[in-house]
């Protein structure tokens, strides 16, 4: 039986892209009716073992181990998370970077940083160069270990970097609506024409709601899933002990806290406050684990 890959979920069917080079058009399927019996669902990015039935139509009858899954957005076997940011309109946003950082983290994904639009700020910035401002943003999550690329889909920038990493690999980008992610995926596929600035879309209530998530192909053997905008994320599947490890950066000092399960908050001989202290730990990222981790016990107490 034939394998391929579910490249969009829509309705109830699940188109798959078959393995073999030959056949580039995505066969429709349903899912046999045992998946629903065991709870599981296809996914997008669901490597699966499927049967063509005589109407043209498929079934998905297996469903290969996954390598990682997300829930929200839905897709499996994501390698690389590209979080998307614009340095301005809407603003740069820290702390909902580090809450899709503790995202990509726990579900153990490899990460890319985005910083968009940046040819809105480049009347300030030194020539060919990053504005002033940025560079300390860069300096930190770059020392924290995250690869992060200064992008503008209206200039081109940074575009064939972000193409260049996503070879071989399936990908999903996430950030915020109007950050400019669905522009980024125009400008690196060619003949691509996803909807762009998505505000009217929402202010049109009754309009088409259902939010697909689709993989598109890249020339490069890549797979890369735009996804729509959210704005906030919540701890479903992070608890507070976890939270701490998604922070990359706290790790070699937690192993030191005097205390097993300090959450770093006021515990004595905890070793990451004192790393936030002397400045080996940035303020805002201590600040914002703070806050996460009041979100996740409040969370906990509405249960
Ligand atoms: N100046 C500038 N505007 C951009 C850039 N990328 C996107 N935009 C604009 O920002 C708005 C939102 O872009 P869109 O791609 O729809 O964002 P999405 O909601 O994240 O998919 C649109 O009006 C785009 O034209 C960029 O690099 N520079
Ligand atoms: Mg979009
Ligand atoms: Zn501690």
């Amino acid at each position: 039986m034939p394998t391929g890959l579910i490249v969009k979920a829509l309705s109830g069917y699940y188109y798959v892209l078959a393995d073999d080079e030959q056949t580039t058009e995505a066969v429709q399927c349903r899912a046999r009716g045992i998946f629903k019996k065991r709870g599981i669902s296809p996914l997008v990015g669901d490597r699966v073992v499927y049967g063509l039935t005589e109407n043209g139509e498929g079934t998905v009858d297996e469903i290969l181990p996954r390598s990682s899954e997300l829930i929200r957005p839905p897709v499996a076997n994501i390698d690389l998370a590209v979080l998307v940011f614009s340095v301005t309109e809407p603003a740069l946003n820290l702390p909902l970077l580090d809450k899709f950082l503790v995202h990509t983290e726990s579900a153990g994904l490899d990460t890319l940083i985005c910083l968009t639009k940046h040819d809105l700020l480049s009347e300030g910035s030194s020539p060919g160069g990053v504005s002033e401002e940025l560079a300390p943003v860069i300096r930190l999550y770059e020392s924290i270990g995250y690869p992060m690329l200064v992008t503008s889909a209206k200039e081109g920038v940074g575009v064939s970097e972000i193409y260049g990493r996503l070879a071989g690999r399936i990908g999903v980008v996430a950030g915020q609506s109007g950050v400019g992610k669905s522009s980024l995926l125009n400008a690196m596929v060619p003949g691509l024409s996803l909807e762009t600035n998505e505000i009217s879309m929402k202010l049109g209530r009754g309009k088409h709601t259902t939010r697909h998530v689709e993989l598109i192909r890249l020339q490069n053997g890549g797979l890369i899933a735009d996804t729509p905008g959210f704005s906030q994320l919540d701890f479903l599947q992070v608890d507070a002990e976890g939270l701490s490890g998604a922070f990359r950066e706290f790790a070699p000092y937690a192993a030191a806290c005097r205390f097993r399960g300090c959450l770093h908050l006021h515990e004595p001989g905890c070793k990451v406050q004192e790393a936030k202290e002397a400045g080996h730990i940035a303020a805002s990222r201590y600040n914002h684990y703070i806050q996460f981790l009041n979100e996740i016990k409040d969370k906990k107490r509405r249960y």
